[in-house]
């Protein structure tokens, strides 16, 4: 056997990872679903919020030739105030790494809570490609924007964190409420509903959602491409603005959905909980069958 010498230092790394296994193995799917292009974003790497099993079940069953990594992928304000990093979070990276490793071309678009790789744009890790946007060509021809989105913030003003409202949130600010008004009735002061303050501004956050999705979509159709795809406000979407086609993949915290491209240019929201609904579904009535 030839002794190797000396490895370049990246040989030597690959080496390393392709020996290493995550902690929640691989299912061993017969055979993946596989799509030419997934877009995916707002994952939240490090917070308690990440659904990151439901994550892992999308990656072990789903392939595709290219993926996007539409920002938020990890939650780096969050890591910076407190360090939660689960080893279903390392497998997530895993994942990322050995698709890469396996030929599935990556873009990761950093959004604002993973900010710190943006001055890494241009550049490219174990397969994966860092850029501040792209645009995507689909396979019917169209050129599509492809950004985080944080970039209109400024226009579509502060309220912002009311997009992100779910409903853990909806169950804390309950919580919150009743504590409220214990302390208003000791205080001999009246009800007061935190929970309606809260609707009449969740209402807001319906507006902002149309407001964010209007001004991508303007300013997509400014750019002179054919659509544009986002993430940034957790909330899936596919619709014709203006002869613009606006798309957003969604998030991994609240809906768990993904964006996919058909190998016709098909675009289809894959929400992953239906998904995996309907797989147990089916694999309970295989089971059903054979036992009749
Ligand atoms: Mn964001």
């Amino acid at each position: 056997m030839a002794t190797i010498t000396r490895l370049p230092f990246d040989a030597q790394h690959v080496a390393d990872f392709h020996a290493s296994t995550p902690s929640i193995p691989e299912k061993a799917v017969t055979e993946r679903k596989r799509y030419r292009t997934v877009w995916i974003s707002d994952v939240h790497l490090g917070t308690r919020g990440c659904n990151a099993e439901m994550l892992i079940d999308f990656l072990d069953h789903v392939d595709c030739d290219l993926m996007y990594l539409v920002g938020d992928i990890l939650d780096g304000w969050a890591l910076k105030k407190r360090f939660y990093w689960p080893d279903s979070h390392n497998d997530i990276v895993w994942r990322f790494l050995k698709r890469a490793k396996r030929g599935t071309e990556i873009i990761y678009i950093p959004g604002n809570h993973d900010e710190m790789f943006r001055q890494f744009s241009g550049l490219n890790f174990g397969g994966v490609h860092i850029r501040r946007q792209a645009i995507h060509t689909t396979a019917d021809g169209r050129r599509l924007l492809v950004l985080h989105g944080d970039e209109f913030d400024a226009i579509t003003m502060s309220h912002r964190w009311l997009a992100h409202l779910g409903d853990a949130a909806y169950e804390m600010m309950m919580g919150l409420n009743r504590l409220v008004n214990r302390v208003r009735r000791w205080m001999d002061m009246p009800y007061w509903s935190l929970s309606k303050y809260a609707k009449a501004k969740v209402k807001n956050a319906v507006e902002f959602i149309s407001k964010f999705e209007e001004i991508v979509a303007h300013e997509a159709g400014a750019r002179g491409v054919d659509g544009v795809i986002a993430g940034h406000i957790h909330t899936a979407e596919m619709r014709d603005i203006e002869g613009i086609a606006y798309y957003n993949d969604g998030d991994w915290v609240e809906g768990c959905t993904a964006l996919v491209e058909h190998y016709d240019g098909t675009m289809e929201i894959l929400h992953w909980a239906e998904e995996m609904a309907k797989r147990e579904s089916e694999l309970a009535s295989g089971v059903r069958l054979a036992a009749a």
